[in-house]
């Protein structure tokens, strides 16, 4: 060899022909991959390693800059001489998986035919079946290996897939399977989705709004360790593994955390990407490779990434493709190319893939049958098995197994690889016979428009088969278990020190908060259960002695002396700190609450998760995981801080929450405060607890908290504890009665958050200047007030002939007299809403409109919610009554100095 390479040294190539060139460069290339192939065989692959790291290095010591290239060639990450040997019965897991195939099959297109627009999905399932497959006879360990159980977050669309492998397992009727989608008929149903709050004893993660899944996943992952690290969880093997749509990816939710899997080394973690090349419109990347795209992120964040393109068949042509024509063709192909021959098969495949003489020649022997047979690594278990055992074998870094597959792979004519393949519900008789024989399917052709279920009786090979595989692996999946002990509520006057009031100091609603959650945080039961999570937003609400006191979770420590190590609130890290500092993500931070919030389901782990954010970045831009967190039945506490559009000075528009409450509403089993003193707050926290951990019950709450520093008052005398903790639970308490005896005007004010302190003012101007005797009340939720005056309105309707029921906001306001007016730092909608359900209409006074940059007093006047607003309001409706004169009403505006002219916020 060094003959041949002396001689090249001397040559000079610039006195070379184009011939001798090209010839001198292919020889040196021969040289050199001759080497390597010697390197690796004596060697080994760490041995390649070092060298071409080495190789790298002395380059660019002399001037040549190596490009950075983030991806690999656009084969097989796992050689096909480094594949396990498969473990299972192939052709008998193929026979189980084409049941499972007909059957999902079967399931959508029964239902549209019974129901047209039903809905459903075939394709996404069809492509993803043997990666599932796969998983559930090989990997995923159900719930009786215990700590080594897996999660499994399954792509939404492919649920039909996910029943009808459970339908053969035995754990549906096959009415369950009949009404797919119908979950309101007389029989069970099955949902169309993954909906724990639908499906509560099965599915476990709601996934079907794309992005959250894979964003829970990485959080989940990271929990499980913060259990196990902070010792509330024996250490096991479980793993987190998420399916993923390559068209998913799309979604910023999908990838905008994967670096946080990376940091935490998630080596429980595997994503499962299922590449079928298409979203539901048409290609992901049609000009580019989306699995070269993919690989290239997930390597640049630190991931392992396992790239399964090519089935076991293009193998035979990889082995004969010395001159590596084949490896450039595929990294030449464009996914928009790759389509057309998933779609329209072999001829093509020859015709257009196979495009030079080179190329030719490798399959100059091969049939259509035998091109036909060149499938998608996704599609080949060996294939697949292997990924799956190196992703579970991998240690140090999250794993993102890149599955090349078919979308719609069996649908043939109905729909495989074509673009409107997503929304294929519907295949007519041809279609389901050339299924049918496609996976070789025991259906009659005088069955198949009855689309009928297929179960093998139990003493099958495949049933049996099925049955022990699941066994040996723990039990079924999905399956949703909750088996967390029961909490004893914290004991009645756990909290009592915030019943007493500051006596004169001045404290916000936040503060006494971060209070209450550091008396919880000593709790011998509750302290360690707690887990703070905070989206960098910790100093903001003054919890930065938490730091020090409970310390910040990190998988590694404190690897360095903090900057404040000096002082007594320093900043710790700490490997079994008990906050979770998110960094600026409010998502992150949400997925984190989910995974604690239904650890009890999860882990059989009680948690009790606080995640306190800005008020404004909640419903606003994470809605739809709170909603998730409802679907779920997840538990713990939201707490919004910085609240009411008024009370947040000089933030503006950005900033100002006046609407959380309103979107609050939407979500069915959220309990949403507004409360205005330190005890409301202390009684709501100690009544979520009681609810949520002591009975069980699947709520969560939501909390607003303000940096206004004011007086907290002790809880009023002239009720006694149990009235005083019904009003605050249910809403509303009668705060502050009148101390007019005697008056012809009399007027019941509602306050809520920081505007009862204007309300308050409000009283004193209106009793003092007015003569109206007037009555400060306390609302601490509209939402809870709604809802009963609702559930209340309906019962009477649906109960004619009985003795009707009353609502508890009416009851409370029994002989409450003249005009009632509400204010708040919310949305008018707000106690609108109730209005109809109250003895008298109600003035709403609110805070619609953006929000300005401004100081609080200025605010509250441009918004109409101060004391003086207040009064006016309730003088003109005293006199919409009758009870007074509207010039008296007029001349009062005048004396508190209101503009009548003055713009409207809400427009303005
Ligand atoms: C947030 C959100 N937006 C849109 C949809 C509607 N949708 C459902 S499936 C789908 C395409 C999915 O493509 P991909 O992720 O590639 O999955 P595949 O079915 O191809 O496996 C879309 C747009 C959704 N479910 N969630
Ligand atoms: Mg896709």
């Amino acid at each position: 060899m060094s003959d041949v390479l002396d001689e090249l040294l001397n040559l000079d190539r610039s006195q070379l022909g184009a011939d001798e060139l090209r010839e001198l460069n292919e020889t040196e290339l021969r040289e050199w991959l001759e080497s390597l192939d010697y390197v690796l065989a004596s060697g080994g692959p760490e041995r390649v390693k070092t060298i071409l790291d080495s190789l790298e290095r002395h380059a660019y010591k002399h001037g040549v800059p190596i490009p950075y290239n983030a991806t690999t060639p656009y084969i097989n990450t796992i050689g096909v001489d480094q594949q396990p040997e498969y473990p299972g019965d192939l052709e008998l897991e193929e026979r189980i998986t084409n049941l499972i195939r007909w059957n999902a099959m079967a399931m959508v297109v029964r239902a549209n035919k019974h129901s047209s627009g039903i809905g459903g999905h075939i394709a996404t399932y069809a492509s993803a079946a043997t990666l599932y497959e796969v998983g559930f006879n090989h990997f995923f360990r159900g719930p009786a290996a215990g700590t080594d159980a897996d999660l499994v977050y399954f792509q939404g669309h492919a649920s039909p897939g996910i029943y009808a492998r459970s339908y053969l397992e035995g754990r549906f009727p096959v009415e369950a399977m009949r009404n797919f989608r119908r979950e309101l008929q007389d029989e069970p149903g099955l949902s169309s989705y993954p909906h724990p709050w639908l499906m509560k004893d099965y599915w476990t993660f709601p996934t079907v709004s794309m992005g959250i899944g894979p964003l829970a996943s990485i959080y989940q992952a990271r929990f499980r360790r913060y259990l196990e690290d902070r010792g509330l969880l024996d250490p096991g093997d479980g793993r987190v593994w998420a399916f993923v749509g390559d068209g998913e990816t799309d979604e910023v939710e999908t990838l905008g955390a994967i670096r946080v899997a990376a940091r935490n080394k998630l080596d429980n973690l595997i994503w499962v990407v299922n590449c079928n090349l298409q979203r539901l419109d048409g290609p992901v990347y049609g000009n580019g490779k989306i699995i070269q795209e993919l690989e290239a992120i997930f390597r640049g964040a630190g991931w392992n990434v396992i790239k399964v393109a090519w089935g076991s068949k293009w193998d035979e042509l990889l082995a004969r493709d010395s001159d590596g024509v084949l490896a450039r063709r595929f990294d030449e192909m464009v996914d928009g190319e790759s389509q057309r021959y998933a779609a329209f098969g072999a001829p093509e495949l020859r015709d257009r893939f196979f495009n030079t003489p080179e190329l030719r020649k490798l399959i100059e022997d091969w049939t259509d049958d035998d091109i036909a047979q060149l499938n998608r690594g996704g599609h080949d278990p060996v294939k697949i098995y292997a990924a799956f055992q190196r992703a579970t074998q991998h240690r140090g870094s999250p794993t993102a197994i890149l599955f090349r597959t078919v979308k719609g792979y069996g649908m043939g004519e109905a729909g495989e690889a074509k673009n409107v393949t997503h929304q294929q519900k519907k295949l007519d008789v041809d279609q389901m016979k050339a299924f049918r024989d496609r996976f070789d399917l025991p259906v009659g052709d005088d069955e198949i428009t009855k689309y009928p279920f297929f179960r093998p009786d139990d003493g099958s090979p495949e049933m049996r088969y099925l049955l022990q595989r699941r066994e040996e692996l723990g039990g079924f999946l999905p399956a949703r278990s909750p088996q967390s002990e029961r909490l004893a509520p914290p004991e009645a006057d756990a909290f009592d020190e915030f019943m007493q009031g500051t006596d004169g100091r001045e404290v916000s609603t936040t503060m006494a908060f971060v209070s209450i959650l550091r008396k919880l945080l000593r709790d011998d039961t509750w302290g360690k259960l707690v887990v703070p999570i905070v989206p960098d937003e910790a100093r903001t609400f003054g919890m930065e002695a938490l730091f020090r006191q409970i310390g910040i979770y990190s998988n590694v420590g404190q690897l360095y002396e903090p900057v404040d190590s000096e002082n007594l609130l320093f900043y710790k890290e700490s490997h079994d700190g008990q906050i979770l500092e998110e960094g600026i993500t409010e998502a992150g931070s949400m997925a984190s609450f989910l995974a604690a919030g239904t650890a009890y389901a999860t882990y059989g782990v009680n948690t009790v998760p606080f995640f306190i954010y800005y008020s404004m970045f909640g419903f606003q831009r994470i809605g739809d995981m709170i909603w998730a967190a409802g679907d779920s039945r997840a538990r713990g506490f939201l707490v919004g801080g910085t609240a009411g559009r008024t009370t947040l000075a000089g933030e503006g528009l950005q900033h100002q929450d006046g609407h959380s409450h309103v979107l609050a509403t939407t979500v069915p089993n959220l309990l949403a405060y507004d409360p205005a003193f330190a005890y409301e707050i202390a009684i709501i926290v100690r009544e979520g607890l009681k609810r949520m951990y002591a009975d069980q019950d699947d709520v969560f709450y939501y909390l607003t908290v303000g940096n206004e520093n004011y007086a907290q008052p002790a809880a009023p005398a002239h009720l006694d504890r149990e009235a005083l903790e019904e009003g605050i639970v249910k809403g509303l308490y009668l705060f502050r009665p009148t101390a007019k005896k005697r008056s012809k005007l009399h007027a019941q004010l509602f306050g809520s958050g920081s505007i009862m302190n204007e309300a308050l003012e409000a009283q004193r101007i209106l009793e003092d200047r007015y003569k109206v005797a007037t009555s400060v009340w306390s609302v601490t939720s509209y939402k809870a007030l709604h809802l009963d005056a609702l559930e209340t309105e309906r019962w009477n309707r649906l109960h004619p002939d009985q003795e009707p029921r009353e609502a508890f906001g009416k009851r409370q306001l029994e002989g409450a007299k003249g005009v009632f007016v509400a204010a708040s730092d919310y949305m008018k909608v707000l106690p609108d809403a109730l209005a109809r359900h109250l003895p008298a209409p109600v003035v709403a006074l609110g805070t619609d409109g953006f929000g300005r940059s401004e100081a609080r007093e200025e605010l509250r006047e441009f918004f109409e919610v101060n004391a003086r607003h207040i009064v006016l309001a309730t003088l003109q409706a005293l006199a919409a009554m009758g009870e007074l004169d509207a010039s008296a009403v007029a001349r009062a505006g005048r004396d508190l100095g209101i503009d009548p002219e003055k713009p409207n916020p809400y427009v303005d």
